[in-house]
């Protein structure tokens, strides 16, 4: 079933949108009464990819509509079939050419598909032409990415994120009454309190994009609260001077399960698309004893809507500000390479692809042949350089390299520093020992004399301190 999070939105995206009778099934209770449980049964979606001949992407349209079936099964529809289309150029009115709407639209005695899921983003009329043509509602991958996330944001600014993204995919394609809206803004009373928020000569439609326009701009304020609060923590992590290591990658590549075996978190780590949307932060101990916070955050995929990326700023800058990018690859993914493609062109769209990045190759445990004695010389063997680390992040192997190649890369961050730290600062002495690398401490009658690498954050604070 869609989530009940992002149904007024699919509801609205599609049009004629047939009642689905809940089943009634009938079960035993302890006790020994018959008890009635609802279960919906599962809708039934039919799949439809397009190519552009001559198009740049890396995805051809077979394996993007692959993907759309497991975003499709996220959301708990039951994929009954799938066409693809390959194209000189989109058709304006159903994106697709007339014969293949025709052969869709034939199909559905034969499937009985309850609705059609297109790979692209639909303009608001070709979604309206396509559901007048085959005469079921039908919606894009941007609507079931959207639902997705709403099913799976679990903290307020996740939510808010979520609704905002909903909201501006919502109001183009907004095209009759949506009276749950109504009422909300009514402050609860029915139908007689929408009257008194028409203005005059106004529209039902009119009302409901106001009603949502003026939702957007709650949320975008709300947003623009977390915004200025994340701002300040960040602020507060760059001041303590511990390096931020941030996760990126393609969903399901194995980010949330690298962070529980490095950091020794408990994320969730799940099977399933966009199982993360909201950051966490975790201190790991890389081998020399220094501190480094290591950040997981939501995956990227192709065509990421819009809307999202828009909406989740605030949450992805912590990727633009990281000291060090960790680019978890699931290694053994038949696209691969097309992860990888997508994860580079989002960072570019973020501004986050001048970090310095190491790139992990994970789930080398299901490749034939490796085990945990090959992971070490993997990367190498495979011709590619050491910024490329192969682990398991399951099986918790090559997380020795890969901790090592963190503490080489933010060691070049550090620079040397000689510094006769007096008693009364020890707090100095201490965020050293915290942070940096000690080579040589020495105590004296006023204070301490140490010598070794800082990081560049924390100079400005004890530079008063230094000695030549
Ligand atoms: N065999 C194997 N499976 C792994 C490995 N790492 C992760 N997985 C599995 O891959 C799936 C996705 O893992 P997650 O850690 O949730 O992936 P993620 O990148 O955080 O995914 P999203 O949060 O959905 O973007 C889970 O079923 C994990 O058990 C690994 O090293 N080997
Ligand atoms: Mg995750």
């Amino acid at each position: 079933m869609l989530r009940p999070g992002c149904r007024g939105v699919l509801i609205l995206a599609g049009s004629e949108r047939s009642t689905i009778i809940e089943q009634q099934i009938v079960t035993q209770s302890i006790d020994g009464k018959r008890m009635y449980e609802s279960k919906p049964p599962r809708e039934r979606a039919f799949l439809v990819g397009s190519e552009l001949t001559g198009n740049r992407s890396p995805w051809s349209a077979e394996d993007s509509l692959a993907e759309l079936v497991l975003l499709a099964e996220t959301t708990g529809l039951e994929v009954v079939g799938s066409t693809y289309q390959r194209l000189k150029q989109p058709f304006p009115k159903h994106l697709i050419g007339p014969g293949k709407v025709q052969e869709i639209a034939e199909l559905r005695e034969e499937l009985r598909y309850d609705l059609v899921v297109f790979d692209e983003e639909l303009t608001p009329g070709q979604t309206r032409n396509l559901e007048t043509a085959l005469g079921a509602p039908v919606l894009d991958r941007t609507a079931l990415i959207l639902d997705i996330f709403a099913s799976h944001a679990r903290t307020h600014e996740g939510r808010i994120q979520v609704e905002l993204a909903q909201y501006r995919y919502l109001l183009p394609r907004l095209r009759r009454q949506w009276t749950h809206l109504e009422r909300q803004a009514a402050g609860g009373r029915a139908a007689g309190g929408v009257v008194g928020l028409r203005g005059p000569g106004e529209t039902q439609l009119e009302v409901d994009r106001r009603i949502i326009g003026r939702r957007i701009a709650l949320l975008e304020e709300q947003i623009g609260n977390v915004h200025r609060q994340r701002e300040l923590y960040r602020k507060r992590r760059r001041d303590s001077g511990v390096p931020i290591v941030a996760l990126v990658g393609y969903t399901n590549a194995g980010k949330s399960t690298l962070l529980n075996t490095v950091a020794h978190a408990d994320v969730l780590v799940e099977d399933q698309l966009f199982a993360t949307l909201d950051p966490t932060t975790r201190q790991v101990e890389l081998p020399s004893g220094v501190h480094a916070l290591l950040t997981d955050t939501v995956g990227f995929i192709q065509k990421l809507p819009t809307q999202l990326v828009a909406a989740f700023r605030a949450t992805l800058e912590e990727i633009c500000e990281a000291d060090l990018l960790l680019h978890v690859l699931d290694i053994t993914h038949p696209n691969a390479s097309q992860h990888t493609q997508t994860v580079l062109d989002t960072l570019k769209e973020l501004g986050a692809d001048t970090r310095p990045m190491l790139t992990v190759l994970n789930k080398v445990d299901l490749m034939n042949g490796v085990d945990e004695h090959e992971v070490g010389h993997l990367a190498s063997e495979l011709g590619l350089p050491d910024d490329y680390i192969a682990v398991s992040a399951h099986h918790h192997w090559g997380l020795e390299t890969l901790l090592n190649r963190i503490e080489g890369v933010l060691g070049n961050r550090m620079q040397a520093a000689h510094a006769f730290i007096p008693y009364q600062r020890n707090d100095l002495l201490a965020l050293w020992h915290r942070q940096g690398l000690v080579d040589e401490e020495r105590y004296e009658a006023e204070g301490t004399y140490v010598a070794g690498r800082i990081p560049t954050a924390i100079v400005s604070r004890l530079e008063r301190y230094f000695v030549s």
